[in-house]
């Protein structure tokens, strides 16, 4: 580990990839991992792309990274695929779309797959932000279908959220539907080569103007409330619509502005220290959950909890009575609390 440690350190990428593997595999791993690098991280900017599936993602990731290659960045890039029993690097597709960066050393790029519940993915993706973060690229790419709450769980580790939309997916706004265009940051409306892309863009923009907070949307992202910080001199955050066509590498060099111009944003304002903070707050909830949780399927039996189970569907007892006869598991009892 201590070897794996000074790799990563070092940035070099069998040390990172190998040491990614450990952290899907063992929470222990992640545990000392995390550790040992937490002191190196808090450097790298963390760029969300987020969207129903098919909406070009992994294609705008791949010209996003040529760009900030281009530009000097060192960029590491992490693909989550919950739908995939895959792990341990590139999933083929992706592959074959990242090969324009492929033996470019400052470009790493890692696909993670579910392995159990989404919430120890959720994890793990964290853990390995922190790998890549330490290795020290500067830029830190997830991409992540944003299809449900777990997901927005992942892209909530981001400091920049870019929602990708396209044209021709059923609805017009998909990300409205799926509860993700609330934490955009950017707006992107990919496949502008196709039919209907002008109409998905002036509905989002419709949105942004008719959003249920009015005028604070343009202080952070469009549902949070805004900070006393981005209430401030600097006038706050316009969240820009963009198409692209990410297949002909059009639009890109306007999205990658635009990315940037959010960290210039988030780091004059005040926003950045209160995304770390937010972001910490989220972490360490969601840590606190799992391991609690992993607590109680440790203290109680399966038995035990079918007994339960069985009993309140047969109404002998109510679910409120059962959660207190688990929660006596606990040392401490924290039962007391639920008065
Ligand atoms: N016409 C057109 N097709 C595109 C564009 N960008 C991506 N595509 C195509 O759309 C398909 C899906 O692209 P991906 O980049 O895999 O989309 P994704 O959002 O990463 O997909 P998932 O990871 O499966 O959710 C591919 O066949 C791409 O070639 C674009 O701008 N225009
Ligand atoms: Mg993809």
């Amino acid at each position: 580990m201590k070897e794996l440690i000074a790799g990563v350190l070092d940035g070099r990428a069998r040390a990172i990839a190998r040491l990614i593997t450990w952290i899907e595999n063992s929470e222990l791993a992640a545990e000392t991992a995390v550790a040992a690098l937490y002191p190196h991280t808090g450097q790298a900017h963390i760029i969300g792309i987020t969207g129903p599936p098919g909406s070009g993602k992994s294609t705008l990731v791949n010209e996003i990274a040529k760009l900030l290659r281009q530009q000097g960045q060192r960029v590491g890039i992490i693909a989550v695929d919950p739908s995939s029993p895959f792990t341990g690097g590139a999933l083929l597709g992706d592959r074959v779309r990242m090969r324009d960066l492929a033996g470019d050393s400052g470009v790493f790029m890692r696909s993670m797959a579910s392995r159990g519940s989404l919430g120890g993915l959720a994890q793990a993706t964290w853990a390995a932000i922190k790998v890549l973060d330490a290795a020290g690229f500067a830029r830190v790419v997830v991409e992540t279908v944003g299809a449900g709450q777990a997901e927005v769980d992942i892209a909530r580790a981001a400091h920049t959220t870019v929602v990708v939309e396209a044209p021709g997916m059923g609805d017009d706004v998909q990300a409205f539907k799926a509860g993700i265009l609330e934490i955009a940051d950017i707006l992107v409306v990919n496949k502008a080569d196709r039919p209907g892309s002008e109409r998905v863009v002036r509905s989002l923009e419709l949105m942004l103007h008719l959003g249920p907070m009015g005028g604070t949307r343009h202080h952070g992202r469009i549902l949070e409330t805004p900070s006393p910080a981005a209430n401030g001199s600097t006038g706050g955050w316009q969240i820009p619509v963009l198409p692209t066509a990410a297949s002909e590498g059009q639009g890109i060099a306007e999205l990658v502005n635009q990315i940037e111009q959010h960290l210039t944003y988030l780091q004059t304002s005040g926003e950045w220290q209160r995304r770390e903070q937010e972001r910490c707050r989220h972490e360490l909830h969601q840590l606190l959950q799992a391991r609690l949780m992993a607590q109680l399927t440790t203290a109680v039996s399966e038995t035990e909890k079918d007994a339960l189970v069985t009993a309140v569907a047969a109404r002998e007892i109510d679910p409120y009575t059962a959660v207190r006869q688990l929660l006596t598991h606990f040392p401490g009892n924290l039962v007391v609390s639920g008065k």
